[in-house]
């Protein structure tokens, strides 16, 4: 058998990436040594909250080859999930619809990923028998940005999240881990990860703007490229069982799964490609559908409604809870309040907790007082300022 040509073999796997419905591709080392301390600092903080995963693995997380030994490269890839007619600004600005992340209106990305990840194994196994790979998709012992960042897919931008010039940030990663000595990929991005290790500093095309630290409602990027997750409203309506912190709770809008407010204000999103995958299309009416209607959902209908939606995964309780706080969020309604009432009955404690926080919300602003009519304005501003940068930046995805 002839000798392996790797860098035909790289150029190949490309290819493959493209068939099997990838946006990009890129190949890196496994050496990660530079983020271990930013990764212990984070955990050190206690930004991770509960997600006590994230703390188990230890510094394995920087280290591929202790996790899949015999690890020597990283192919990481990049899906890009924009759904067509996203309706950012205009589910915003309607405080009785829901808000879903965009990334999770359709099919998990988590399964459909790592499927196309092993097809992608299995094509390089063909060419090169003796060869080994395991797939990652948002694992969490596997540190995704950086390892991406050094395969030239982007940068990761002050939000924390990975951007790409042409494409904007709309996307999910993936890796496979492989043992064979595949040439490391060179572009720009990979040239400022680099030096960003050589020289202790970040230059990237994210220059002097700060607009998404600016506008995160609840102010949890707490300095450039440091997310604190506790405050996060990706963290507290998806990751965390708990109830959601008081003071945050008004802060949410009627957001009840995830949060887009930091890539909605990004400049480089005006260039973000559509999704291609009729996955990642919405389903259900989840772009555009009332909060209360969500709210009559019956637990039964929930788990049947959402299988196969990554929606389905933090649970009927976790999902009442959110769209709770957002009823309270809401306008002052008769039929809210009904429907808060009714809801009780049959609640965990957890929930009732939060059905009666957004009763006291829906009694104020009956009685409409100045005070709480200056704080949900206050509430409201920064929201009502996203919204109208969308208008004017995104007109496709507004
Ligand atoms: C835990 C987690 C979260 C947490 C914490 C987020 C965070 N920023 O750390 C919470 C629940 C809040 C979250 C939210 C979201 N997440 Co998340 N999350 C993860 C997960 C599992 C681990 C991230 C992690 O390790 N964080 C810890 C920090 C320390 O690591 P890091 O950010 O990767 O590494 C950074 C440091 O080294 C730092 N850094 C580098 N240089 C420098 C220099 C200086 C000076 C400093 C201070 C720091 C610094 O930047 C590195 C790269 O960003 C990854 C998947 C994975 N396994 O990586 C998905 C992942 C990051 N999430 C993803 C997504 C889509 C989201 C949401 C957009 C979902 C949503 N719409 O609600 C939000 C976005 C919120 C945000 N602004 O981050 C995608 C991001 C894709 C992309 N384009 O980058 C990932 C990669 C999942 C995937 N497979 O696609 N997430
Ligand atoms: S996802 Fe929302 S809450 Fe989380 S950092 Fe971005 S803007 Fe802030
Ligand atoms: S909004 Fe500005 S600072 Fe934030 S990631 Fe985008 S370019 Fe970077």
């Amino acid at each position: 058998m002839s000798p392996i040509n790797y860098q035909e073999l790289a150029e190949k796997i490309k290819c493959w990436s493209k068939e099997l419905g990838f946006s990009d591709l890129g190949i890196s080392n496994i050496d990660l040594s530079a983020h271990e301390s930013m990764l212990e600092r984070w955990l050190a903080n206690g930004y991770h909250g509960n997600m006590d995963y994230m703390a188990r693995h230890g510094l394995m997380r920087a280290r591929p080859a202790e996790l899949v030994p015999g690890t020597i490269r990283v192919i990481s890839v990049r899906l890009d999930y924009l759904p067509h007619n996203a309706k950012f600004a205009s589910i915003l600005k309607d405080k009785n619809k829901a808000y879903i992340s965009r990334y999770a209106l359709g099919r998990d990305y988590h399964k459909l990923m790592r499927k196309r990840l092993q097809q992608l194994g299995k094509k390089i196994v063909e060419h090169c028998s003796d060869f080994n790979c395991r797939p990652f998709v948002d694992s969490a012992p596997v540190m995704e940005r950086p390892l991406a960042e050094k395969a030239g897919l982007g940068w990761a931008g002050k939000h924390t999240l990975l951007i790409n010039k042409e494409a904007g940030s709309w996307f999910f990663l993936g890796e496979l881990f492989v043992d064979i000595p595949l040439p490391i990929s060179r572009n720009e991005y990979s040239e400022s990860a680099i030096k960003a290790i050589e020289t202790q500093t970040k230059t990237n095309d994210c220059g002097t703007c700060v607009a998404c630290i600016k506008i995160c409602p609840t102010k949890a990027i707490v300095e450039p490229y440091t997310v604190d997750a506790r405050r996060c409203i990706s963290y507290f309506t998806i990751e965390s069982p708990d109830a959601i912190p008081i003071e945050l709770r008004p802060l949410m809008g009627n957001r009840i799964y995830g949060c887009d407010d930091c890539q909605l204000i990004c400049p480089w999103n005006k260039y973000a490609k559509l999704s291609l995958a009729d996955d990642f299309q919405a389903r259900n009416n989840l772009d555009d559908i009332s909060l209360l209607e969500l709210f009559a959902w019956s637990e039964e209908y929930f788990l049947n409604t959402l299988q196969g939606s990554p929606i389905r995964r933090i649970g009927f309780q976790s999902w009442l809870r959110n769209i709770a706080v957002a009823l309270g969020n809401a306008p002052y309604s008769d039929v809210i309040v009904t429907a808060l009432t009714e809801k009780r009955p049959d609640a965990s404690d957890l929930v009732v907790e939060h059905i009666n926080w957004a009763l006291v919300q829906q009694s104020d602003k009956k009685m409409l007082s100045e005070k709480v009519a200056a704080e949900q304005a206050k509430n409201h501003r920064l929201t009502l300022r996203l919204i109208r940068s969308v208008e004017k930046g995104l007109p496709r995805d507004a």
